[in-house]
């Protein structure tokens, strides 16, 4: 069974819109192999988004995901990455299709409300960054 890693990032927390969201996950037919809350830390935030190191909204990136908790959960189920992917929708979140989290929950960018693994490689890399232990 395939997996990937989602973070409910800051404004999704502070929306109080945990629930709504991993509860999609769940009827969907994921399961929830792991799930914690925490604060990330400008150095693991850091090595968590080095793919975008250099581009123009890196320090936006880094300062927004490390203004308050986000909630990260591992799902596991048939082709976990794509569908995951698709239930969240677009970059834009404006632009994101109704039905996505992103088309229903948020209007930004750099505030989207949720982060998924976009290839088994990036969940790889990231699951160890986020779940250490
Ligand atoms: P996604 O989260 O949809 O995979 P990526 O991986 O291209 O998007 O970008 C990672 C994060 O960087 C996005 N979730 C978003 O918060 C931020 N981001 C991406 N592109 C921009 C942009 N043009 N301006 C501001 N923030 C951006």
């Amino acid at each position: 069974m395939e997996q990937t890693l989602v973070i409910i990032k800051p404004d999704g927390v502070a929306r109080s819109l945990v629930g709504e969201i991993i509860s999609r996950f769940e009827r969907k037919g994921f399961k929830i192999v792991k799930l914690k809350m925490l604060t990330l830390t400008r150095q693991v935030a850091d090595e968590f988004y080095s793919p975008h190191r250099g581009k123009p909204f890196f320090e936006d990136l880094l300062s927004f995901i490390v203004s308050g908790p986000v909630v990260a959960a591992i799902l596991e189920g048939s082709n976990a990455v794509d569908v995951v992917r698709r239930m969240i929708g677009v970059t834009r979140s404006f632009e994101a299709a109704a039905g996505t989290i992103r088309g229903d929950f948020g209007l930004g960018i750099t505030d989207n409300v949720i982060h998924a693994s976009d290839s088994r490689e990036s969940f790889e890399r990231e699951s160890k960054i986020i779940f250490k232990d």
